[in-house]
């Protein structure tokens, strides 16, 4: 598809949208079976004890099994809400895994980001009827998570507070500000990189095991690039169009190629 042409595109449905703006986060419960996540777990296990023994190409995340998850139907709903309806205007610049044990204070509490911004990577801009999201986190917790037991935590609404510098004043954990979730396993939970957020100390028996992706707008990128040639080279066109370079696809089109060869 070029850049002149549009393809219908599923969208969140009017509350969830309302419900995004105003949290700047948004989970959906239980999305992939046990079936879907049996391979992609295998992985993850992998991944944390005998990374060598996977193919090349699953030991860069978001290749092997995991990329099925690139452009899931229940991520690009919402992508093409907050990013861009088109999917040739949308990267996956950054993905990891998180597998933490009970007490696993990897980051810990270490509240980030919020605040209105004009950093174009954390920019979270409402105009027109549309939301225009800067960098957005997916995470897939293939494990069940239990309500303040270690998931992401968030002061909801603060990707728009006016107040950025001052977000710290209210970083306490018991500020009574903070949100987080409890969830079943497979579940998707999606965040801007502009809300307040924070890792947390993991409590409960059950590991973590999350999958981190992240997604922007085709001509910004956060991430220091870092995905090896293996993986690129594996994976479908449809899922290799995620990781084009930085610029706008028009540059792609036929009209633009005419263009240079007239001039
Ligand atoms: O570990 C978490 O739950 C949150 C990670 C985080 O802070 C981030 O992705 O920016």
């Amino acid at each position: 598809m070029g850049f002149l042409t549009k393809e219908w595109t599923p969208t969140l449905t009017e509350k969830e949208t309302v419900l995004f703006d105003l949290k700047g986060y948004i989970l959906f419960p239980a999305v992939l079976s046990e079936d879907e996540m049996a391979p992609i777990k295998a992985q993850c296990e992998k991944l944390r004890t005998d990374k060598a023994s996977l193919p090349p190409e699953a030991r860069c995340l978001p290749g092997g099994p995991a990329s099925v998850l690139i452009d899931h139907p229940a991520i690009m709903r919402v992508l093409h809400t907050i990013i861009d309806d088109e999917t040739e205007k949308i990267r996956l610049e950054g993905a990891f895994l998180s597998y933490r044990f009970k007490g696993d204070n990897h980051r810990g509490w270490t509240p980030h980001a919020g605040g209105k911004s004009v950093n174009p990577n954390y920019s979270y801009q409402y105009h027109d009827g549309r939301i225009y999201s800067g960098m957005t986190r997916v995470v897939w917790e293939l494990n069940g998570v239990e309500k303040g037991k270690g998931g992401t935590a968030f002061i909801p609404g603060s990707h728009k507070s006016n107040y950025r510098k001052k977000l710290p004043l209210l970083d306490d954990s018991d500020s009574e500000v903070w949100d987080t979730y409890g969830c079943p396993p497979g579940s998707l939970l999606v965040f801007s990189e502009a809300v307040r957020h924070t890792s947390c100390v993991w409590t409960q028996d059950e590991p973590r095991m999350a999958l981190f992706y992240a997604y922007n707008h085709i001509n910004v990128r956060h991430h220091k690039p870092g995905f090896t040639d293996d993986m690129l080279g594996s994976l479908s066109p449809e899922h290799r169009r995620f990781f084009s370079e930085v610029y706008h696809p028009q540059f792609d089109g036929d009209e633009w190629k005419r263009r240079l060869n007239r001039s």
